[in-house]
């Protein structure tokens, strides 16, 4: 049987309304935003191609303003058809729009679930800033907000992510975890990064695929701003240098970075390490990074990560 390529691309949907920072999530994902930058309104939905794992994926972009909106829903089979993951954005600083987007997200909800099987969803609180992430008003706002989108997913699993622009990792994961995150290779490289990471002092190690998603990933939740500052910088780099397996490390701000970008199998990967500066004890040596390198391999060659 002939493969339609249409339906055989996998396609990632961004929808919110106008202005909750879809466009800037997709810009930061592929290190083309700019902290403060305001991308011009997106004109119906916008397209763009990427490949992960050699498979060809498609991110719409779908233009949030009200005629946009309404010739979706008018037209849901043209636009809504063949959703794989749907990443609902919403300003959780725009307390006045939350109405409107539970019902734009409804209405998205009730075509889509209907008519795609393999639906994957996920939801961003976006816009939850570093500096009013520990408001208990903003806490509880993300709870409420939960309980209506749960009363509209009934019987529907859902991934819930709260993220901003200026903690660009948090987007990065939010992105990855639901189209990577169910691969048992996803899960063995997440242990072996927090075994290693506890043993060397590392606040922060990724592994990412194709310089776009996170294949693995260990984290410790400092909101300090040092801490922040320096991943923004360091998020930039990666992706960028040489593929040639060599061991780069620098300092910036209060961090010592790591960076190795490399093969494994067919594709490029690089592998993202920071450790406090502070701590000169357990600095991560070249040895201990060879021999996670060589794990990453083996786990590349036991669970050959083949999405579905
Ligand atoms: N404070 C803050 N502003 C953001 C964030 N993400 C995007 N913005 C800003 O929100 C505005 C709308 O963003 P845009 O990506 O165009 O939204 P879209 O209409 O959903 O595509 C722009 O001025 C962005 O710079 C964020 O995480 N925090
Ligand atoms: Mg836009």
């Amino acid at each position: 049987m002939e493969k339609n390529p249409e339906t055989d691309i996998m396609k990632i949907a961004m929808v919110g309304l106008a202005n909750a920072g879809k466009t800037s999530i997709v810009k930061t994902i592929r290190k083309t935003y700019h902290i403060g930058e305001s991308p011009s309104p997106t004109k119906s939905v916008q397209r763009s191609i990427f490949k992960i794992f050699g498979q060809n994926s498609i991110v719409w972009d779908y233009g949030g303003q009200e005629e946009y909106r309404n010739s979706y829903l008018d037209k849901p089979g043209r636009f809504l058809s063949d959703i794989r993951y749907l990443f609902f954005v919403i300003d959780i600083q725009d307390t006045n729009s939350f109405d409107e987007a539970l019902k734009y997200f409804s209405d998205v909800y009730d075509f889509i679930h209907e008519h795609t099987p393999q639906l994957i969803v996920s939801i961003m609180f976006h816009k939850k800033d570093p500096k009013i992430a520990k408001d208990p008003e903003i806490k509880e706002r993300i709870r409420k907000l939960k309980r209506k989108f749960g009363a509209i997913l009934v019987n529907r699993e859902v991934g819930y992510y709260e993220t901003s622009v200026y903690d660009a990792l948090t987007l990065l994961t939010s992105i990855s975890l639901p189209i990577l995150g169910d691969l048992p290779i996803y899960n063995k490289i997440s242990v072996l990064f927090a075994n290693y990471a506890i043993q060397n002092s590392v606040d922060y190690m990724n592994l990412t695929v194709d310089n776009l998603l996170e294949l693995g990933k260990f984290r410790i939740f400092r909101k300090n701003q040092e801490f922040l500052d320096a991943s923004m910088e360091f998020y930039k780099e990666f992706g960028n240098l040489e593929i040639d397996s060599k061991i780069r490390a620098y300092n910036f701000e209060g961090y010592r970075f790591i960076i190795v970008q490399g093969k494994v199998e067919d594709y490029d990967y690089t592998l993202n390490v920071a450790h406090p500066l502070s701590l000169d004890q357990d600095m991560p040596t070249e040895e201990g990074l060879n021999q996670i390198l060589q794990k990453i391999n083996e786990l590349f060659v036991e669970y050959h990560p083949l999405l579905t």
